[in-house]
């Protein structure tokens, strides 16, 4: 396990990222940095079972990663993660504030892409394709998916990136997720972390495309 420290400043809560370059903990990375607090980040290398260990598997026993500490206490799940920090830093507005069914739509989108979006692949080519001709349907040429930008279009950027190139998807037929990719890709706190986690190194999956770059 390699550690990178920074420490949070007196009066902050204390927050440790574990994340895995490429992998679902990039969504809360971005966020991190879209927040632009102090965080401990700790990488773990999937590839060397790193998140089997016995350390690790006593803070989230499902064994993946991202998990946020917060003060000590383990949150797992991106969504989870990922609300949760838009609720405790409001200023960063990666959620509409006071507006309950905006909320509500949060969890839609990002319970779908949990769900649905993210195992997609394991149900084979056509199945994913379905799946996210459902994501482009919703998205609908939105600049963001919730009319904002939000914690959802960050959730929903990780996977596109990881999976639009795996699974051939085509700007033709998916023209609202390609230009949403593109107005991420924009954001200096996105390439903050594409810089970050290529220079640690994506580790290969096997049958899988690497990530873009
Ligand atoms: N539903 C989980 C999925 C997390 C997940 O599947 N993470 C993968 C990396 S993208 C992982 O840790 N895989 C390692 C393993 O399951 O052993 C979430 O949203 O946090």
């Amino acid at each position: 396990m390699r550690f990178r420290h920074s420490v949070a400043p007196r009066g902050f809560p204390l927050l440790t990222l574990y994340l895995t370059p490429g992998a679902s903990s990039m969504a809360p990375h971005i966020a991190l940095h879209e927040i632009g607090v102090d965080f401990v980040a700790r990488y773990l290398s999937l590839v060397k079972r790193e998140n089997r260990s016995p350390e690790y598997l006593a803070i989230n026993a499902a064994g993946t990663v991202p998990v946020l500490l917060i003060e000590g206490r383990a949150l797992t799940e991106v969504a989870a993660i990922l609300y949760f920090l838009a609720k405790r830093f409001p200023d960063a507005h990666l959620l509409p504030a006071g507006d309950i069914e905006a909320d509500a739509h949060a969890i839609e989108w990002m319970s779908f892409i949990a769900a649905a979006i993210h195992p997609a692949r394991h149900r084979g080519l056509e199945h994913a394709h379905k799946i996210w001709s459902v994501a482009e349907q919703r998205l609908a040429h939105r600049e963001w998916a919730l009319g904002q930008y939000s914690i959802v279009d960050i959730h929903l950027f990780r996977l596109f990136w990881r999976f639009h190139a795996d699974l051939d998807l085509q700007r033709n037929e998916f023209p609202s997720l390609f230009d949403h990719y593109e107005h991420m890709k924009n954001r200096p706190a996105v390439q903050r972390v594409l810089t970050a986690e290529a220079a640690i190194g994506y580790e290969p999956v096997p049958g899988r495309l690497p990530p873009p770059m």
